[in-house]
């Protein structure tokens, strides 16, 4: 047997032992891919610990440009291990490498310099009022909030938690990471690079393990942790807010999306239906952005949900590192049992299944992984359960209509509301129905464009909050109001 990488929780700027080991299992052939110290409830005490020290010491003390300098270094250093991160994001996720090269990666570094480039930039807000005898000066001086948790899911591993990270740090904060128990490595290799790049012990603390009664549950419960930023399921939001209530803790949460695409009949449509396959397979369906949803003009249904279709029959499974392959299996066994249950659900609800479904027959060793076919359905309307509840994988119900009215109504209708995007030619009407979609992000005949300074988040159950840029500055500080009467 191979030697297989035991990852360890990193506390107070150093690897720590201790914990319990758990598998972590390659979801390409089911093979292990390493073994992970489980941070018991004592180890995230000493890593809170060990950030509330840092924020005590020396890393309280920084300045702003101390701390930009820092970031800079980090992305530096990113760039210079870009092929070791690239290695441990794939293994853990199975993902296409020119994927994750040119999306997660890439980003890590990104989300560093975008988080510098605003604390560099940013001034105080000054501003005058009407004092009691005359004028007065407010202006507010920005404190980071403190010891933050940072919880975060699988899908795109290393992106999402530097997106957190950096403006935390950025900010002047201390944190404590929770990588997903499936995605447990490039956050480790983070581990390194951050110390490698200057940064004071304690700053950057990783904890390993599960949710409830472990890791995640130890960070949201401890007294010492003043805030929680979370990416993830919306049950699992919702769980943390309830744990987080008593000491009225301030979230940032970025959940779950059943996000919608509108087609009207004046789009592009060989660009739109590319752009709908990328929306809908793009990382196996495991974004949250994905679409999932998609209304269709009459006019032109038969042809978009035919090219979805081809697109989805063109998909070819495969080793990351194998050059024709498009897409990776979903992230594990268990993901896999939740998404093959809504293709049971579908044909329940009378779906029609234009392309894909089941699992694909690879060979030998990848039968050993989490692999599934895509699904495209027509047939179905809102009331299903397939067009109300996210599925996070590979799949896509058409559903036609005739007016712009009724397709917000329909686009609208969902408790979520992370992102949409809108197909058509008519640049008014591009502007007027992304303007009254219920949702964070709305594209026109794009999908997942990104400007790091955006605001990025959810509405209903898909968040609380915005992050990117600015808006991560007004949950990673506090203000405090200073105001002098002149
Ligand atoms: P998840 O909610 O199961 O887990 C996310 C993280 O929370 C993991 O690290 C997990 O260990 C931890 N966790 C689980 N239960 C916890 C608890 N009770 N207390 C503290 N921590 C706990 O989500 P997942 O399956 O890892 O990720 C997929 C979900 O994430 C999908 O719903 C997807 O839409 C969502 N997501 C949203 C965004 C966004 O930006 N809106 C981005 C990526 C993923
Ligand atoms: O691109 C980003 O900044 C971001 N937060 C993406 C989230 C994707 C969800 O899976």
């Amino acid at each position: 047997m191979t030697d297989v990488a035991v990852l360890r929780n990193f506390v107070g700027g150093q690897f720590v032992d201790g914990g319990e080991l758990f598998d972590k299992i390659s979801p390409v052939d089911g093979s292990l891919v390493a073994r992970v110290a489980e941070a018991d409830r004592g180890i995230v005490d000493r890593a809170v610990r060990a950030a509330r020290g840092a924020l005590d010491g020396d890393w309280g003390r920084y300045t702003a440009t101390r701390r930009v300098a820092l970031l800079r270094r980090i992305a530096d250093r990113i760039d210079e291990r870009f092929e070791d991160l690239l290695s441990a994001e794939v293994a853990d996720t199975g993902k296409p490498v020119p994927l994750a090269r040119t999306l997660d990666v890439a980003r890590a570094a990104a989300n560093f310099r975008a988080a510098a480039d605003i604390i560099a930039g940013a001034g105080l807000d000054s501003f005058l009022t009407d004092g009691a005898n005359g004028q007065a000066l407010n202006y507010a001086v920005r404190k980071p909030l403190g010891v933050v948790g940072v919880i975060v899911p699988w899908n795109l591993p290393l992106l999402l938690l530097t997106w957190k990270v950096a403006p935390a740090l950025a900010s002047g904060n201390a944190v404590v990471v929770k990588p997903s128990e499936e995605t447990p490595s490039s956050a480790t290799l983070l581990a390194e690079i951050i110390a490698e790049a200057g940064a004071p012990a304690g700053a950057f603390n990783v904890v390993h393990g599960f949710g409830k009664g472990s890791a995640g549950e130890y960070i949201t419960t401890h007294p010492d942790v003043d805030g929680i930023t979370f990416t993830g399921e919306s049950a699992t939001g919702s769980a943390i807010m309830r744990t987080v209530a008593p000491r009225v803790l301030p979230v940032s949460f970025e959940l779950g999306g059943k996000n919608a695409a509108v087609v009207f009949d004046d789009a592009d449509i060989e660009r739109t239906i590319e752009g709908l396959a990328r929306s809908t397979f793009t990382n196996t369906g495991q974004i949250c952005l994905c679409t999932e949803r998609i209304y269709v003009q009459r006019g032109v249904f038969d042809e978009v949900a035919a090219g979805l279709a081809a697109h989805a029959d063109a998909l070819r499974f495969g080793r990351p590192d194998d050059p024709a392959t498009t897409t990776g299996p979903l992230i594990s066994q268990k993901h896999r049992e939740k998404v093959l249950s809504y293709y049971d659900i579908a044909a329940e609800e009378g779906a029609k299944l234009l392309a894909g479904g089941g699992i694909p027959e690879l060979g030998a060793e990848l039968d050993g992984g989490s692999w599934v076919r895509p699904a495209v359905w027509t047939g179905l309307h809102n009331s299903h359960r397939i067009l109300r509840e996210e599925i996070f994988g590979p799949v896509a119900a058409l559903v036609p209509f005739d007016t712009e009215d009724q397709a917000i109504r329909l686009a609208n209708d969902s408790d979520y509301g992370l992102a949409a995007a809108v197909w058509t030619t008519d640049l008014g009407r591009g502007h007027r129905v992304a303007g009254a979609m219920r949702a964070g992000m709305a594209w026109v005949n794009t999908w997942y464009l990104r400007d790091l300074r955006a605001p990025f988040g959810g509405v209903g159950l898909s968040g609380i909050g915005r992050e990117g840029g600015a808006h991560s500055l007004h949950f990673y500080s506090e203000p405090t109001n200073v105001c002098l009467s002149l």
